[in-house]
């Protein structure tokens, strides 16, 4: 009930800013958008950081790629490649590839031509959609026919969108020259391991030319075809992420050296997801009961990994059919039935103009912040602390305490606000009425947050969260995040220098498996 009002709110407050920017550009036109491809929007700079420019223009609208992007950005998959040719522990064939999508999920399977279909329809409905993700329900490089069909068609009807793709690696160095043909910038590449004693108790098998090879040949194998291919990749100037599931007692701790010999070889980001495993979804690991880690497991492991190379932590392991802004999937709207139906009006200089709108809104967020970090600038205290946000996108504390479906979580210090990852929850208002049950779990999945950031929240949650010595904070609604969050911050550590509160180390969270499986 909630979703579909906020997508229809959404959908309005789109429509309504098209029409001032479509009128904003009859008045002025320039802002250089004006280019071929449309990839370049507005020369905006913000959060390009030390980027090179070459770099920054391949991430700066890709929501992987770029945390401060996936604020304004959404990115689409689509299903077209059922097939694998290897083996994971955690993974269960019924349903989508494990590397890039939750357990249990099913997507619906499309052929390159109704892909193509699709990608149009979601282009003309949300213009900041700016990548094509394929990534499953199988391995896309195990379908390579359907795979580079979908893109060739895609690189005819709509050359503005960024082509995309995530593969397990194997048959990777087989098809390079072929992606980096079709233009493909970012390659996601899933490496759990660069051992293969380490890669044997996560692989049974994997088929290889004709062949399959199990045990310790298969890792070996594996691992080999992964840094073979990442290396190619790299040599092209394509981008490469590294997926990382994090096994705790099989490869948590391995995974500092998967991090230093991915980044030897070139990889851009890192990426290390939790594991998810459960029972019912029929997995090794499911079955097993090997566990996933908590929330303060993956940091710290994320933590030691951050160094030259950037770490991803925004990743919401979405659906191989995944629609919209990271968290936030639509991909119900886009069904079969329905984009077959959809009247399709792909209107490349609208796309442009609402793009360089968002580059307004993403200047305009930087700035906020810059200047309460000046503010900041000069205070000394090694106080580090995390506070969750409830929002809805665009860099704003936007989302009901009771409407939230997930958390950001923000590290605060003198250093400034980080994004540090986020919390799938259970939703708390259900039909207007809170549900004690689901407070709970909210409050064990934020319970290292000293603080939540919320646009509005009910007395009664409020209560319960005071009590649970997470302070909720509603002054800031509809504010910029990192802006809020500093403030608040330094009002913090004026009340701990003041002797008015005293900083207590909070403990761990709980990730909620239960919450990111469902999500919609
Ligand atoms: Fe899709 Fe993956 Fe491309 Fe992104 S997803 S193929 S790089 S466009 Fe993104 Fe989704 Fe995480 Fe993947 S949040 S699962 S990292
Ligand atoms: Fe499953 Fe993906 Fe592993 Fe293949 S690569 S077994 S689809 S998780």
């Amino acid at each position: 009930m909630h979703a579909s009002t906020q997508h229809e709110a959404n959908e309005v407050g789109v429509a309504d800013k098209l029409a001032d920017i479509m009128q904003a550009k009859a008045e002025h036109q320039g802002c250089g958008t004006s280019g071929g491809s449309g990839k370049a929007s507005c020369g905006s700079s913000a959060g390009q950081g030390d980027l090179p420019t070459e770099i920054w223009e391949k991430v700066k609208n890709h929501p992987c790629y770029s945390e401060e992007a996936h604020h304004h950005y959404a990115r689409m998959h689509v299903a077209v490649a059922p097939a694998c040719n290897i083996q994971c522990n955690y993974c269960n064939r019924k349903y989508d590839c494990a590397n890039e999508s939750r357990p249990g999920v099913v997507s619906e399977k499309l052929t390159p031509e109704q892909a193509a279909k699709k990608v149009l329809a979601v282009a003309s409905t949300i213009p900041q959609m700016t990548v094509l993700g394929i990534a499953g329900p199988g391995d896309p490089l195990a379908n390579p026919e359907k795979t580079f069909k979908t893109f060739e068609l895609i690189n005819r009807t709509a050359p503005d969108i960024k082509l995309c793709l995530s593969t397990n690696g194997l048959a990777l160095p087989d098809h390079v020259d072929t992606i980096a043909g079709f233009n493909v910038d970012h390659v996601t590449i899933t490496i759990n391991m660069v051992d293969p004693e380490v890669g044997a108790k996560i692989y049974p098998w994997v088929f290889w030319k004709h062949k399959r090879y199990t045990g310790y040949e298969a890792a070996k194998l594996l691992t080999d075809r992964q840094m073979l291919g990442l290396e190619m990749l790299t040599e092209r100037g394509i981008l490469c992420k590294v997926n990382s599931v994090m096994i705790p007692g099989i490869n948590d701790k391995h995974l500092v050296e998967v991090n230093r010999a991915v980044k030897s070889r070139g990889a851009f980001l890192h990426n290390i997801m939790p594991l998810i495993s459960s029972p019912e979804h029929g997995t090794v690991f499911g079955l097993n009961g090997q566990r996933g880690p908590t929330a303060q497991e993956l940091k710290a492991l994320q933590d030691e990994c951050e160094g030259e190379m950037n770490m991803m932590r925004h990743c919401r392991q979405c659906r191989a059919d995944a629609v919209g802004l990271l968290g936030e999937d639509r991909s119900a709207e886009f069904t079969t039935d329905k984009i077959m139906a959809m009247e399709v009006n792909y209107d490349l200089e609208s796309r442009k103009a609402y793009q360089a709108l968002v580059e307004e809104e993403r200047v305009a967020k930087v700035a906020a912040k810059q200047e309460e970090l000046e503010a900041l600038a000069g205070e000394q205290s090694d106080i580090k602390l995390l506070v969750a946000v409830a929002t809805k996108g665009s860099g704003l504390i936007n989302e009901h305490f009771g409407h939230a479906k997930e958390f950001q979580v923000w590290e605060l210090s003198t250093g400034g606000a980080k994004f540090v990852g986020h919390r799938r929850v259970d939703l708390y208002c259900q039909g207007g009425y809170g549900e004690e049950d689901s407070l709970e779990t909210i409050i064990r999945a934020i319970n290292d947050c000293h603080a939540v950031f919320v646009a509005k929240i009910g007395g009664c949650p409020k209560a319960d969260l005071i009590k649970a010595g997470i302070e909720p904070v509603d002054g800031f609604a509809h504010e910029f995040i990192e802006k809020s969050a500093i403030t608040w911050f330094k009002e913090y550590l004026n009340k701990v220098k003041g002797g008015e509160i005293e900083h207590i180390v909070r403990g761990d969270a709980e990730i909620r498996q239960g919450a990111l499986i469902n999500a919609a």
